[in-house]
């Protein structure tokens, strides 16, 4: 749809931008913190791993004040379980509540609300040696960290994360360190880990809104519209199918407590329905969040599982489905370019998606990870000609404004990633900040922060309100 008028960002939109710890923080068994999957599990061959990535951990200040110039309303981090409980349960690490409340206050004092996912990713490795998320005990596990973060934190925070891309971790589970095999069908374990997260979740929704009326929380998946490969019906089909496996089974549980039915009944065709326990289902429809967090990249596109597609990939990640059998086959759009580490780019499909959202879940929508990984180039005179990143910015964030003239309810945008950090899978060399970490993929050198060109571009977008593109 054209509009002839475009309405603006509202006066109180959230313009800031994402890290995680693992990624970001480095001190990974600093003051007491213990090891997390992610500290300990295998990095391909040739990338760093996220023992110091961007030092944050003794860098937060400088990087604040970074944030400060920007302009930014809020920031959002992940606060590493492991700093808080080091074996993910039992004594509290003193020295990791403080380093959050440092952290916290400095954002407050510069005028920067914290926006705070609880679990990106990172869960603690004695957990993991338990049985992770195939256990019970880590959703009370998960629900104590939550308790303790709200009596710790909640006073100055007002908006909470629960878990980071939980369907990725079901969906790539074996790239972010969640699982081992032991001869259990995988899928089916996965599932039943799901089931355990979908839990954890509602329980600290339901606790936060009770412990902090004042604050809001919501879950943070990381959803895409899907395209089918040609208007054929199978491949609309197929498309849909895979919407509801990839998107649907994440948010209808969170918003409608109520298991999506396509998911379920592609859960009972690979004989991997969770085990539902008594009481189960009041505790998963007991809990609304606030809003929804999402993060989107790009847009996928599907066709039929049975036709073999001559353009099939021939890796998976977070944004390129290989397939799923009798279900859907991941396929290339032709009409969108790609970034130089392979993900398609389509800032249309942005706005089809926050409209997708919004017409399913009517909820405020806050946009928590969008954003290039590029090979950025340090040259002569400490400058990052980031160019490339602007136009990708720009092109969605004046979706964004498209979107919100539709009637999204948009409240934020917070791009990946605020400044420099290690990327999930291809190491320092993939880059997504506004600012330039002097480090590369072995080498630490001086870890010092250069501002890019798109700081500046940046800076100047939160300035005049979305304004000034
Ligand atoms: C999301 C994760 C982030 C971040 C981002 C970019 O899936 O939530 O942690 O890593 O993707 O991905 P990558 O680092 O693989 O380029």
């Amino acid at each position: 749809m054209y509009h002839k008028k475009l309405k603006l960002f509202p006066k109180d939109f959230l313009w800031g931008a994402s890290t995680s710890a693992y990624q970001v923080e480095g001190g990974w068994n600093e003051d007491g913190k213990g090891p997390s999957v992610m500290d300990i599990g295998e990095h391909p061959a040739n990338t760093s791993d996220f023992k110091i990535t961007s030092d944050h951990y003794h860098h937060y200040k400088e990087d604040v004040a970074l944030l400060a110039e920007m302009g930014f309303k809020v920031y959002r981090f992940s606060i590493a379980w492991t700093r808080i409980f080091p074996k993910g349960v039992g004594e509290i690490n003193k020295k990791g509540i403080e380093f959050y409340n440092n952290l916290i206050n400095e954002l407050l004092s510069h005028n920067i609300e914290p926006i705070i996912t609880m679990y990106h990713f990172d869960l603690p490795q004695a957990l993991q040696l338990k049985g992770g998320w195939s256990n019970r005990e880590t959703i009370d596990a998960f629900e104590n960290y939550g308790r303790t973060l709200f009596i710790n934190y909640g006073d100055r925070v007002k908006y909470w994360l629960t878990i980071n891309e939980q369907n990725m971790m079901i969906l790539h589970g074996s790239a972010l360190g969640i699982v081992d095999s032991d001869g259990e069908s995988i899928q089916k374990k996965l599932y039943q880990q799901n089931h355990h997260m979908l839990l954890a979740q509602a329980k600290v929704m339901k606790l936060c809104h009770v412990m902090c009326p004042n604050a809001k929380i919501g879950p943070a998946p990381n959803i895409t519209s899907i395209y089918p490969a040609s208007s054929k019906p199978e491949d609309v089909l197929a498309a849909n199918n895979w919407s509801s496996i990839r998107n649907w089974l994440y948010l209808d549980m969170a918003v409608f407590g109520r298991y999506n039915t396509v998911a379920w009944s592609f859960m009972e065709e690979k004989g991997c329905t969770p085990k539902i326990e008594p009481g189960d289902m009041e505790v998963l429809s007991g809990a609304k969040p606030d809003f929804i967090a999402f993060n989107y990249y790009c847009t996928a596109t599907v066709a039929e599982s049975e036709n073999a597609h001559s353009d099939r990939l021939s890796t998976g990640d977070q944004q390129i489905g290989l397939g799923e059998t009798g279900v859907y086959l991941g396929a290339v759009n032709p009409n969108l370019p790609k970034t130089e580490f392979g993900w398609e780019i389509d800032p249309v499909g942005f706005r089809i998606t926050l409209r997708e959202l919004n017409e399913r879940y009517n909820l405020p929508l806050l946009v928590t990870e969008n954003g290039l990984g590029a090979f950025d180039k340090l040259e002569q005179g400490n400058v990052v000609n980031d160019d490339y990143r602007i136009d990708f910015l720009r092109n969605h964030i004046k979706q964004a404004q498209l979107a919100i003239t539709d009637g999204v309810k948009l409240i934020g945008y917070c791009p990946w990633s605020a400044i420099d950090l290690v990327s999930t899978h291809q190491g320092f060399q993939k880059r997504y900040g506004f600012v330039y970490v002097n480090r590369d993929e072995f080498d630490l050198r001086d870890l010092r922060r250069i501002k890019k060109k798109s700081f500046f571009w940046y800076k100047n977008v939160i300035l005049t309100n979305g304004n000034n593109l």
